[in-house]
């Protein structure tokens, strides 16, 4: 283990190894591992994702706080530890705001998208692979419940690729919002806004690229020209893991339902309905999760691989 330049960053002697060598690097966030997938599916994807990126060309570097320190690639046995369900009450969620104080405290912490990115563009890591972003919530007219991930988004260089976002958020807001905050919304080989577990929405992306090459030339002019913040990378579910959109969203309006009526709020909405929706859609739902990650983290792998050559060939 090496320590960074900022004394609570901690590298893997991987991640510390392929820094050196300047060899591409992709950032995966561990909230998926902690509070997103049941046992042991999450360690083994986890591990899995790993290996789709080692063999694309990348380095993986898994990001979580481990005893108050941001660790940057980490081994099996600390995934084992962060995905093991006894351990889920002692890794909150960490967002931005919980950042600070996990650290000062000393304590552990699964890292959402927003706290990710900090942490990758701290260690770095210009490219950083997830499931699905967080967003505007439906009803936020009322709740004011939007997700850091998009604020963050705007401010934080990180390109993040996705499959888009849960229809449990509003997902026509939350690309007004990314909108209003300049953050690019890139459709890879599609003009529509995947919908998670659904490769349609019916909401336009603001671009669509169709190789790794084309969206690394993207980030690479964006950050060349000063214009800071993320870039929101949509990549579709492959059709053969993709679900039924109307099953889909009757398990959303119910997943809802049962948050209102019990009054769930703040950090807790987005745990609550991604544990609803799995439960009443059974297995299939986290086949098509785990389908879908794996598909990103071969796009990021490759997009970290030509961001690399980008940059060394530089405009
Ligand atoms: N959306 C998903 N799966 C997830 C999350 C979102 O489909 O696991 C997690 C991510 O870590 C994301 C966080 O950053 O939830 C957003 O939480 P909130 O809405 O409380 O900002
Ligand atoms: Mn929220």
């Amino acid at each position: 283990m090496t320590q960074g330049h900022v004394p609570w960053l901690i590298f893997s002697d991987e991640v510390a190894a392929a820094r050196a060598a300047g060899k591409p690097i992709v950032a995966l966030e561990s909230t998926i591992i902690a509070h997103g997938m049941p046992y042991p599916t999450n360690v083994r994807t986890a591990r899995e994702v790993e290996d789709i990126i080692r063999r694309e060309g990348a380095v993986p570097a898994t990001i979580a706080i481990i005893g108050g320190r941001i660790r940057v690639g980490l081994s099996e046995e600390e995934l084992e530890f962060l995905g093991r369900p006894e351990h889920r009450a002692d890794i909150p969620k960490v967002s931005r705001r919980d950042l600070a104080y996990v650290l000062a405290q000393g304590c552990n912490g699964a890292t959402t998208v927003a706290a990710t990115m900090i942490c990758a563009r701290l260690a770095g890591i210009q490219v950083f692979v997830t499931g699905g972003i967080g967003g505007v919530h439906r009803g936020a007219e009322r709740t004011m419940d939007i997700s850091a991930d998009l604020t963050e988004l705007a401010q934080t260089d990180v390109a993040v690729v996705c499959a888009g976002a849960k229809a449990i958020l509003d997902l026509g807001l939350t690309l007004e919002y990314l909108e209003t905050h300049g953050v690019p919304v890139v459709g890879y080989r599609t003009s529509e806004f995947p919908a998670f577990y659904c490769r349609r929405s019916g909401f336009a992306t603001n671009f669509s690229l169709n190789t790794p090459e084309e969206l690394a030339l993207f980030v690479h002019t964006k950050w060349g020209l000063g214009l800071r913040g993320g870039v929101v990378i949509a990549n579709p579910v492959p059709e053969a893991d993709a679900m039924d959109p109307e099953e889909v969203e009757s398990v959303i309006a119910r997943a809802l339902e049962e948050a209102e009526a019990r009054d769930i709020r703040g950090k807790d909405v987005t745990p609550f309905l991604l544990d609803r929706v799995k439960a009443l859609t059974g297995g299939r739902s986290l086949e098509t999760n785990v389908a879908l990650v794996k598909n990103n983290a071969k796009l990021g792998a490759q997009l970290a691989v030509a961001l690399a050559a980008a940059s060394r060939e530089s405009v």
